[in-house]
């Protein structure tokens, strides 16, 4: 029961740390460790080391101010690129504006763990990151940005931010797989659920800016920018406001039919139908997630399944602004979301023109034993070991083992065509965070369909 007393209580009673040293971690836990009986953590979880000057009030402080509930319009609100001078310095001050609450909230998220999930080295690399990220930002804190000098040093502070961020999927997912005995499995889901769609916001945030930076900066000083963007000009950043979700899905098909090539030596084939010449205005980088992952299942069912002369049918399907409820029905957001949805980026109309997307595959569906579960972060039946067509629709499934071992290689699963087990469950997130959803209709012994429904993100001017 002791292991579940979260982090953040046991701290006030002890004096302060700054976490400049962490020596409290460090003995917390050894002292932890060294009185608990029944379960001993591994050697090597020692205590997070960091050098990061961020001290705990200030992350209090910042944890505790008011997070500015992001709309859409906030992220287009200053004009379609190229951004004057002025334009681009107002997005960078209002970026550094909400970043440093955004980043302090999830280290606070963090710590309310059971301390010895956080000492585990995945998860603290994690939390350190994360106070690493912090700390590089918080020298801005009292400054406003109002050169080009400046900005673009914010910029590079900004990039650097998302490289650091950028593997923390496969290293939570190790993390948290290693801390299967220490930790409820809904605590888990509960907290990733969280913290990978606060992630998709913060992030969202900062590639924004240093998006409208790259395609605004050469315009007023071509010397500014080594890497000048090539000129799209439906985007706003990363929006692209007349995004054609067929010639995203065939090259994401394409990319999926690779990977199937390399681990089963067969190439699915797959057909877009509906209405292909469908644009309306989203995140491409939020679709080609969403998108990738379904194919991922929806291939590696068809080959595992030797049905590789049926294509997977994807169908577009628009839905006009004016179209009433949606013709596809999705469940309603869970109810213990509650907490966070308002951190979520709202459309910026609720009436904008959407999409719903099909993907159908004749890949033998999901048994009914396995599909209470594939919302589930980790879970997956997938086994490398696994011989295409081999057994029927993969048994009863499994947590994780397959998973850890596929991300402790090289690629971290992104490139792997399933094992993770994050696909549905994260590619949910994505859908869902501007107003849309996912839904998963199995014909067991036939084949499964998911409906992936995405609200526009709306009117750009
Ligand atoms: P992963 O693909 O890494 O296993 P996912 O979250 O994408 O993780 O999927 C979880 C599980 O759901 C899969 O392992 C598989 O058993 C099942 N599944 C998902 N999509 C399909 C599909 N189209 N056909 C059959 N099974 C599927
Ligand atoms: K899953
Ligand atoms: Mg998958």
């Amino acid at each position: 029961k002791a292991l579940y007393r979260p982090l953040g209580r046991l701290r006030t009673t002890t004096t302060a740390p700054t976490i400049t040293t962490l020596p409290y971690w460090g003995q917390t836990a050894a002292s932890f460790y060294s009185t608990s009986a029944n379960v001993s953590p591994p050697q090597k979880w020692s205590h997070p080391p960091s050098t990061a000057a961020v001290t705990d009030d200030e992350i209090v402080d910042l944890s505790n101010k008011h997070q500015h509930s992001l709309s859409l319009a906030d992220l287009v609100k200053h004009g379609r690129p190229p951004l004057s001078s002025e334009a681009l310095y107002q997005s960078a001050n209002f970026t550094l504006s909400l970043l440093p609450i955004r980043l302090a909230r999830r280290i606070q998220a963090l710590r309310n763990l059971p301390f010895i999930v956080v000492s585990n080295p995945n998860i603290s690399k994690i939390y350190n990151n994360y106070l690493h990220s912090l700390s590089t930002l918080l020298p801005w804190k009292h400054r406003t940005i109002g050169n080009l000098d400046a900005e673009i040093r914010f910029t590079s502070v900004l990039a650097e931010l998302v490289a650091t961020h950028q593997d923390t999927i496969p290293i939570l997912a190790k993390g948290f797989l290693e801390c299967r005995r220490y930790i409820s499995p809904s605590e888990v889901t509960r907290f990733l659920d969280e913290h990978l769609r606060a992630r998709i916001g913060t992030r969202l945030i900062a590639e924004q800016h240093i998006a409208l930076h790259y395609s605004s900066a050469p315009h007023f000083d071509p010397a500014s920018s080594p890497t000048p963007c090539p000129e799209h000009p439906s985007y706003i950043g990363v929006i692209d406001t007349a995004l054609c979700p067929a010639q995203l899905v065939d090259s994401c098909a394409n990319w999926v039919a690779e990977l199937c090539e390399l681990k089963y030596g067969v190439r699915p084939r797959w057909i877009i139908d509906g209405e292909p010449d469908t644009q309306f205005a989203y995140v491409p980088m939020h679709l080609e997630y969403i998108i990738t992952e379904l194919l991922k299942n929806a291939f590696r069912a068809t080959v595992e399944n030797r049905r590789n002369r049926e294509p997977v049918v994807i169908t577009v399907a628009p839905e006009p602004p004016d179209a009433g409820p949606p013709r596809v029905t999705l469940r309603p957001p869970a109810e213990d979301m509650g907490a966070f949805r308002s951190e979520d980026i709202k459309p910026l109309d609720d009436n904008a023109p959407g999409v719903t997307i099909r993907i159908r595959d004749r890949g033998g569906g999901i048994s009914p034993d396995v599909l209470p579960n594939v919302w589930s972060y980790s879970f997956t039946t997938f086994s490398d070991y696994e011989v295409p067509g081999g057994s029927e629709g993969g048994g009863g499934g499994m947590m994780g083992s397959e998973a850890l071992s596929l991300i402790s290689g090289a690629n971290g699963g992104g490139s792997s065509i399933a094992g993770l087990g994050y696909g549905l469950p994260l590619s949910r997130a994505y859908a869902e965070y501007f107003g849309g959803g996912i839904n998963v209709q199995s014909l067991h012994g036939w084949g499964t369909d998911v409906y992936l429904r995405l609200k526009g993100v709306g009117k750009i001017q």
